[in-house]
């Protein structure tokens, strides 16, 4: 048994309190305006961040990654439990030239910058395409639970940037997320099965907090949703609760994730799975997608 302390332990064999994030939210300066609310909210908004002809490329692009022969059978491209069509691609920026780009641009790497106050590196990149007419939904979840049990991220010092390549109706299974329940970190309940990553990837039992949780945390927190048109797109921080409803109508709604780590929260060993997730899920190549911006500050250079 490991004697590494851990501040957010998890996957008990029995319900534990919740626990209060003592740790940051915003590590560094926010000069945006529009990250003024994430602080409080644990996400913000940017409306029109891609412009309609970035929107229509992008789109193009994820959809000929959907199509590419190549992939079948890859363990990047998971399939949809039921409808069997393509629910996620992950390593996209490795699959995709213009991806790859688009993110060490200021507008999009910045906006991580500010919040976690140091260099970043992507941790995790991925489209889930939530097809029209059998895309089902996410549990609600935190992402850090799972990036902290399976993955070893020492804290909740990581963001993920939702670009939305559709529109993101209220009933096309867009994004639900509760305010301000970054601030609480859930226990989740049972022993991480080995490769658990093949099955939580199309559907998740282990890391999804318990019905009476997410009753309590709705009733503290509430429940609002990201919608908007394609092109906006929403930063949210690493343990806010979220998920989303299966999507019924006929409309897609497709979505670019790209996750974002501080250097100074590289992943250790899981603190709560029997080994490492592989890298196209939790990547170990900690280089910075670019030295941070000049203005780029830690609150711990104040401590
Ligand atoms: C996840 O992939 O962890 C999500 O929560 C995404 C949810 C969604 O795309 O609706």
């Amino acid at each position: 048994m490991s004697d590494r302390f851990d501040g957010y332990p998890t996957r008990l064999s029995e319900p534990a309190p919740h626990i209060e994030r003592t740790d940051p939210t915003v590590w560094g300066r926010v000069t945006s305006p529009e990250l003024a609310g994430f602080e409080t909210n644990g996400f913000a908004t940017i409306p029109d961040l891609l412009s309609p002809d970035e929107v229509a490329a992008f789109g193009a692009e994820i959809g000929h990654l959907a199509a590419d022969p190549v992939l079948y059978g890859d363990e990047r491209v998971i399939v949809e439990p039921v409808a069997g069509q393509v629910r996620s691609v992950f390593q996209v920026h490795q699959l995709s030239k213009p991806i790859a780009e688009l993110l060490t641009e200021s507008r999009i790497v910045g906006l991580a910058e500010q919040i976690l106050g140091s260099a970043v590196y992507l941790h995790q990149s991925r489209v889930n395409y939530m097809p029209g007419f059998g895309g089902s939904g996410f549990a609600w979840h935190s992402d850090f639970e799972t990036w902290h049990a399976e993955d070893g991220m020492p804290t909740p010092r990581a963001v993920s940037l939702s670009i939305a390549l559709t529109d993101n109706f209220p009933f096309n299974g867009s994004l639900m997320l509760m305010p301000g329940s970054h601030r609480t970190f859930v226990p989740c309940l049972g022993e991480t099965p080995d490769g658990h990553y093949r099955e939580s990837l199309r559907e998740q039992r282990f890391g999804v907090p318990s019905t009476d949780d997410i009753t309590f945390l709705a009733a503290r927190y509430g429940i609002t949703q990201f919608t908007g048109q394609a092109g906006s797109a929403l930063l949210f921080d690493s343990n806010v609760m979220h998920g989303s409803s299966n999507n019924i109508t006929p409309y897609p709604r497709s979505n670019i994730f790209l996750v974002f780590n501080s250097v100074e929260n590289a992943l250790e060993e899981p603190f709560a799975a029997p080994q490492r997730r592989p890298q196209h899920i939790a990547a170990r190549d900690f280089t910075p997608v670019r030295e941070a911006a000049p203005e780029t500050v830690s609150v711990l250079a104040d401590q």
